[in-house]
């Protein structure tokens, strides 16, 4: 085709342009690519007018689009709303009630009649009677009610709003978390001006920090303020911010634990206009800073949990905080929390565009294969662990420490008959084993009251625990002999002293946590009994946590003598009691020999005539064939004591259990069942229900089976949200990449064929040692391994078991 000379020059430089466009596009989008990695992002606001946390659970759920930050003590869901802002605050220690002595001294006495009852197979009668007398003599939790009884709950902190005085329309919207550097963040352009704002919980300056700017001079007009649901007064500090403040119920109609909060503003440029106990006003600033602290008079120490010296320790964070320039406080912040974020990263074989997070969602709702989301979903639960977690602080309770009610579900507790050990299930693994420390404290601050619980509730030595706690050292029974009598929760929560060992092989560690593993141990010693058919010593009475089956005697019972999870889970206590006393080079002693008899002595797990690993000491007709719990199926996961390669008879009963469970439950449950399958080997099958919890949802009706699914924001759809989901997922996933429970380490075991090409760097195995993997065709591509001790270890894949030798601090290729 022939142009006229002009036309053609003009064609040139069309096609010219074109070419250029083409090409910074694909650099932008390049660009792109690396900046959106490891960030959620979404193109719309959370609506922060759609409802406040005064309407309860139920009628909020634009917080489920909200964007989670914290810092182990503040946290904060961030709505990035535009002309009027939410910002709803939680301070982890913020609790309800108070320490209740609910142990219950005629328990004792009843004992022998209800283990005797059970023996001859009369349920009803013994649940009746456990009922009576061995449950908590004190209001327990609450039914998971108890805002108002002393268990407590744990609740909002209240709400901080940003109303910036418009209503202009506004384009450009883009909201983000930037999982790396702990940075949420929205920025849109409105009246012709970029606005920005910034938000981060910063653990080293233990505040949560929000900037907001603009690119045009004094263009910040904002009014803040503070409120909550109930009990709260604000008043006018004296740093032109806002103080509330306020005193909780105890449980028992008096006063509970104090609070306050702070928002300290500081501008630059602009000016406070008024400032009254209801609201702050800033006009005409080019930027703001808000400086937002809180403080309890809580203190984890039984039996007195006070600290008098809260409010002078809380000045001091603030004098030190708005000592700082934005820019120091931002960059203290991010290079504590990236030092965290950045010891793992995970890529698979990724062709997807940068896609808004909720559109990787729905597209691997379509395929089952969005490449994007999976590590993004794994490097999101890191982050929640590490924002809800912190050496020093409490463990991430249901919620982690996000929760915008009163009335948090089940208290916002710690649940000891699963939730709270899934949610530490990926702490070691995924390389934020300080995260784990506030678990060990907790469990550390549990063997006072749980001591008293064994002595007065039991008459027994050592100290016991039952399936909820709270921050008030609650050990004793729940109110119901169908869940409230879990006696196996104490050895379960002290596998965790043992893993945070193996991972760490922190000796120093070891010696401090070892009276918690004896205590728990000596306890069970007195706890077992001498089952009159067998002569093996079984557990009880005690539920296969929350599960029910028809008894002998025609009723439908939850309570028996020796339920397998019991038996493993003391089982293992027992081992790493007896492997830590060698380890620390104690010398043997009654108790030890006591412990290595009692361990030969335990019932071991049995497998029923359908091939099922068998729930409880007898075959019992299930009332909920495909319940949600899987209590049974500890010794494969979360414990060791079943393996594919070692008990393969064991494992296929697993196997034969779990497919008649099926592959439904709540959020936890299928977070489980992608570590179960993991353990068997069976990559596929855990990629499988990865994929159904990855589901869209926004369910929030509880649920105790039919559940599951992931929120707007990521979060666990139990329903209601609850993060063990969360934690347990990745947990499983990385037991699909890296196994280490047996005497060497598994590459890739459980690699399902739809990650075909990935690489992770930064996993732990057990031995201190970490591991970087890269895989294509689903092949081993390279593997390299990092130990913090010289050692000499195995290291297995693809069926082949290599003999390796590792120095001190230096990563040595394997060559497998
Ligand atoms: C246990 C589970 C429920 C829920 C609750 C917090 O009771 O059975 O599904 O997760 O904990």
């Amino acid at each position: 085709m022939k142009y006229h000379p002009i036309l053609s020059n003009l064609y040139r430089i069309r096609r010219g342009l074109t070419c250029y466009l083409l090409l910074s596009a694909a650099v932008a989008s390049a660009q792109n690519q690396v900046k959106k990695a490891n960030k959620i992002w979404f193109e719309q606001p959370a609506n922060a007018l759609a409802v406040d946390s005064k309407n309860g659970w139920e009628s909020d759920p634009e917080w489920l689009k909200a964007l989670p930050i914290g810092n182990g003590s503040l946290g904060a869901m961030v709505f990035g709303d535009v002309n009027r802002e939410r910002i709803q605050l939680n301070e982890m220690t913020l609790w309800s009630g108070s320490f209740d002595e609910g142990d219950n001294p005629a328990a004792s006495q009843s004992l022998p009649k209800i283990r005797e009852l059970l023996f001859q197979g009369k349920y009803k009668e013994a649940t009746e009677l456990t009922n009576q007398t061995q449950v908590t003599k004190g209001k327990g939790s609450g039914s998971g009610n108890g805002a108002n009884v002393p268990f407590g709950c744990f609740q909002t902190l209240g709400d901080l709003r940003l109303d910036f005085g418009t209503d202009a329309p506004y384009r450009d919207y883009h909201r983000e978390l930037d999982l790396i550097n702990g940075i949420a963040s929205s920025s849109f352009v409105q009246n012709g001006i970029r606005f920005t704002r910034e938000i981060f919980a910063s653990h080293p300056d233990q505040a949560i920090v929000i900037r907001l700017t603009a690119d045009k001079a004094a263009a910040i007009n904002v009014l803040f303020n503070l409120d909550r649901p109930e009990r709260f007064a604000t008043e006018i500090t004296a740093f032109h911010g806002l103080r509330m403040f306020g005193v909780l119920d105890n449980g028992r109609g008096g006063d509970g634990m104090r609070y306050e909060t702070q928002v300290t503003p500081i501008i630059d440029g602009g000016r406070i206009s008024s400032q009254t106990k209801g609201g702050v006003q800033i006009e005409g600033a080019n930027a703001v800073t808000l400086i937002v602290t809180a403080k309890t008079n809580y203190k984890q120490h039984y039996p007195d949990y006070t600290n008098a010296n809260y409010q002078k320790e809380h000045l001091a964070i603030i004098k030190s905080a708005i000592a700082k320039s934005y820019a120091t406080l931002k960059d203290r912040h991010s290079r504590d929390f990236s030092s965290f974020m950045k010891r793992v990263s995970f890529q698979l074989e990724n062709d997807t565009p940068n896609l808004p997070t909720n559109e990787l969602m729905a597209n691997n709702f379509r395929s089952g294969n969005e490449q994007a989301l999976y590590p993004l979903y794994f490097q999101y639960g890191r982050y929640l662990l590490l924002s809800s977690s912190r050496a020093g602080g409490l463990p991430a309770n249901l919620q982690g420490i996000w929760a915008n009610k009163i009335q948090t579900p089940w208290n916002g507790d710690y649940h000891t008959d699963i939730n709270v050990q899934m949610n530490y299930w990926p702490a070691e693994v995924a390389n934020l084993s300080e995260s784990h420390r506030p678990l060990m404290d907790l469990i550390a601050s549990l063997v006072a009251p749980g001591s008293k619980t064994a002595k007065i509730q039991y008459g027994m030595q050592g100290w016991a625990l039952h399936p909820i706690t709270n921050v008030w050292g609650y050990t004793s029974p729940g109110e119901s002999a169908s869940w409230g009598m879990h006696i196996g929760a104490g050895a379960w929560i002290a596998q965790h002293v043992w893993e945070h060992y193996a991972f760490t092989q922190d000796k120093v560690f070891l010696r401090w946590a070892y009276p918690i593993l004896k205590g728990s141990s000596a306890f069970y010693l007195d706890w077992l009994t001498a089952d009159p058919k067998t002569g093996l010593l079984v557990s009880g009475p005690s539920p296969s946590p929350e599960n029910s089956f028809k008894a002998p005697d025609g009723s439908t019972a939850q309570i028996s003598m020796g339920p397998s999870h019991d038996q493993q889970v003391i089982y293992n206590l027992f081992d790493h009691t007896l492997r830590s006393a060698a380890i620390l080079g104690l010398k043997e002693d009654e108790f030890l020999n006591r412990l290595q008899t009692s361990k030969a002595k335990l019932a071991r797990p049995k497998i029923g005539h359908d091939g099922r690993l068998m729930e409880w000491a007898e075959e019992f007709e299930e009332v909920e064939p495909a319940h949600r719990h899987l209590s049974h199926l500890f010794a494969l996961y979360p414990g060791n004591e079943i393996t594919v390669g070692r008990t393969p008879e064991l494992a296929k009963a697993v196997q034969q259990s779990l497919e008649k469970r099926g592959d439904d439950g709540v959020g936890w449950t299928y977070a489980w069942k992608i570590a179960l399958w993991a353990r068997l080997h069976q990559g596929n099958r855990a990629l499988k229900l990865l994929n159904k919890q990855l589901r869209p949802t926004a369910d929030m009706d509880t649920k105790y089976d039919g559940g599951g699914g992931t929120y707007y924001n990521l979060f666990d759809a139990c329903p209601p949200f609850q993060i063990d989901g969360n934690f347990g997922v990745i947990a499983g996933m990385a037991e699909m990449l890296l196994q280490s429970h047996e005497d060497f380490i598994e590459l890739l075991p459980a690699l399902p064929d739809s990650w075909k090409a990935g690489e992770i760097k930064g996993l732990m195995a057990r031995g201190a040692i970490e591991i970087d993997l890269k895989w294509a065709n689903g092949k081993l591509l390279s593997a390299g391994a990092k130990a913090k001790k010289r050692q000499k270890c195995q290291i297995k894949y693809a069926g082949r078991l290599l003999d390796v030798e590792l120095p001190a601090g230096k990563r040595v290729e394997i060559k497998i």
